[in-house]
């Protein structure tokens, strides 16, 4: 049994074509998109349609990522301030995107399970059993990664921490697929997990293939999705360009500042990119 995941599409089309021919060409038994279709990147609707038509067409599933819920989130309850409407202005261009389709993220399954001939269980979800945002980190203590993980399966599939990994949790293999539109490991290729069931055992690998990033940066630009009045925007691509995360640390630095109204938006964001160039 060869079951494909794919995960953190992140609107970035050249990666996900890319991803999608070589599994096509792996002809797996499975093929998982395990949340964060959208978001990031500029091609949200593209690839959630894409996605969509090999879930219709070729029994692909797909589970429900934390910027799925954040796209539900904006269309139930719009933005708190103009302040969380301006950092979150990438969002709202993808919310813009997506139009009619964003209803539809509300029947995505949290989870998914699949069993080997001998009844152990692989299971794939967004980040843990704790939630679409609770992170699954390698170097994690082993008391953690068993309360993230339980009721412990045979293999543990997670994403969106955007870094692939592979480690043993008791008899568990845990997997990480890394991120086919934004990885964050520093290695701008994109990340697909294959795991295989054969001779009575569990493997995974890590696939990481180049892409057109040339198509992605035109998507950018004609997308409009890289805006002068989008500052936000910036350290978005910023992330993708370099694959690591730059937003949190932004978070950390200059939010509350900002928030306190000690520091315009613009200002801090241009900050933090001149500090990373030096
Ligand atoms: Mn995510």
């Amino acid at each position: 049994m060869k079951i494909a995941i794919l995960a953190d599409i992140h609107g970035n089309r050249q990666a996900l074509e890319t991803v999608m021919a070589h599994i096509d060409n792996w002809q797996p038994d499975h093929v998982i998109v395990n949340g964060d279709t959208v978001n990031r990147g500029p091609c949200s609707l593209e690839c959630w349609q894409t996605v969509s038509e090999r879930v219709a067409q070729d029994g692909w599933q797909h589970t429900l990522g934390n910027h799925e819920v954040y796209q539900l989130d904006i269309l139930e309850n719009g933005f708190k301030s103009e302040l969380e409407r301006q950092i979150f202005l990438p969002l709202l261009k993808a919310h813009q995107q997506l139009e009619g389709c964003v209803p539809a993220f509300s029947q995505l399954p949290t989870q998914l399970s699949l069993y080997a001939p001998d009844g152990s269980e692989l299971r794939v979800t967004h980040a843990s059993m704790n939630g679409q945002r609770d992170s699954i980190f390698e170097d994690s203590s082993l008391p953690t990664l068993r309360e993230q993980i339980a009721p412990s399966p045979a293999v543990f599939v997670t994403s969106h921490t955007h870094i692939t990994f592979q480690r043993q949790v008791d008899e568990t293999l845990l997997v990480n697929t890394g991120s086919v539109g934004t990885p964050a490991d520093q290695d701008v290729r994109a990340s697909y997990a294959q795991v295989v069931w054969e001779n009575g055992r569990w493997h995974a690998k890590t696939i990481r293939l180049d892409y057109d990033r040339e198509g992605t940066i035109r998507d950018y630009k004609e997308s409009r999705f890289l805006s002068d009045d989008d500052f936000f925007i910036q350290l978005v691509f910023k992330e993708w360009h370099d694959a690591y995360f730059y937003v949190y640390k932004w978070m950390d630095l200059y939010y509350d500042e900002v928030k306190a109204g000690k520091i315009g938006l613009e200002t801090a964001v241009t900050h933090y990119l001149n500090t990373l160039q030096k």
